[in-house]
């Protein structure tokens, strides 16, 4: 049962290319109908009942909160989540396409950008993360078919070079300060199909338009780095936030390998 969660896909030298340069890509048919839909109606389950926004209407949030219902970490407290995070060939085609001997699990997140929610402003995920390498992948999976008017992901062509802007979290000011810098790459933005699933670089700027439709948009992301990266000295708040949450006991300095950081995938 559910094959294509653990079983490999093969990723060519021409999409390990295409992700190295550009910074992402979208693959087709990484996950079949039932995979998403049992997955996808477990998860979504989880998410309806961790909503910490449940009781904060869509016009009292900030931009932020208006973007997506956010729940980290499904995989320690649920255990079909915990099957999903777990897939063999996502972190397998992250390995491939990083061209990584193994990677790890950083953390999970479910992001659902409900009827009527906001934009996700530009942003780069590394951000957040106080890890040295830059050879860290978010796989953002939609349980549905995600058509222009529900907010697919869209990314900056090539933009993981840029050093600029990497002090920016997301705000109205990075939707703002990151689009102006964006104006000289590629805009990619296109809707997914069902089994569709993208790949970016923690460095990869990106954003999402809103979800004009009436239904959710319902995704889980998991975020992936290489087995051997280390933690980096925190330069601001964010990176010391994420080293209690998601790299507890571990030293600036050593190797990020908590034990809330399976390897996920191994080159044998
Ligand atoms: O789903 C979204 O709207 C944003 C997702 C995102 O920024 C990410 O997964 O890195």
């Amino acid at each position: 049962m559910f094959e294509s969660l653990h079983t490999p896909y093969p990723i060519s030298e021409e999409q390990r290319y295409s992700f190295q340069k550009n910074g992402y890509i979208r693959l087709k048919n990484v996950l079949e109908p039932d995979v998403l839909s049992y997955y996808g109606d477990a998860i979504t389950k989880f998410v309806l009942e961790k909503n910490p926004l449940q009781d904060v209407p869509l016009e009292e949030r900030n931009t932020y909160q208006k973007a997506f219902i956010q729940v980290i970490n499904l995989w320690r407290e649920d255990e079909t989540a915990r099957e999903f995070v777990f897939s063999k060939r996502l972190a397998q085609i992250v390995g491939d396409l990083m061209g990584c001997s193994g990677v790890r699990l950083y953390h999970d997140q479910a992001l659902y950008k409900e009827p009527s929610g906001g934009f996700t402003p530009w942003h780069a995920d590394q951000y957040y993360w106080p890890l040295e390498s830059p050879n860290t992948c978010t796989a953002w999976i939609p349980f549905q078919a995600t058509p222009l008017e529900m907010g697919p992901l869209a990314f900056a062509v090539a933009s993981h070079a840029l050093t600029e802007g990497r002090d920016m979290g997301i705000s109205d000011d990075s939707e703002r300060l990151i689009a102006e810098m964006m104006a000289t790459f590629p805009y990619d933005v296109a809707p997914f199909d069902l089994g569709e699933v993208s790949f970016h670089y923690g460095w990869t700027y990106h954003r999402a338009g809103p979800n004009n439709s009436n239904q959710p948009r319902k995704v889980m992301t998991m975020i992936y780095f290489e087995n051997g990266c280390r933690v980096t000295p925190f330069k601001r708040y964010e990176h010391e936030n994420d080293h209690a949450n998601f790299l507890p006991g571990t030293k600036v300095g050593e190797a990020a390998a908590s034990e809330l950081n399976p390897i996920l995938y191994e080159r044998t």
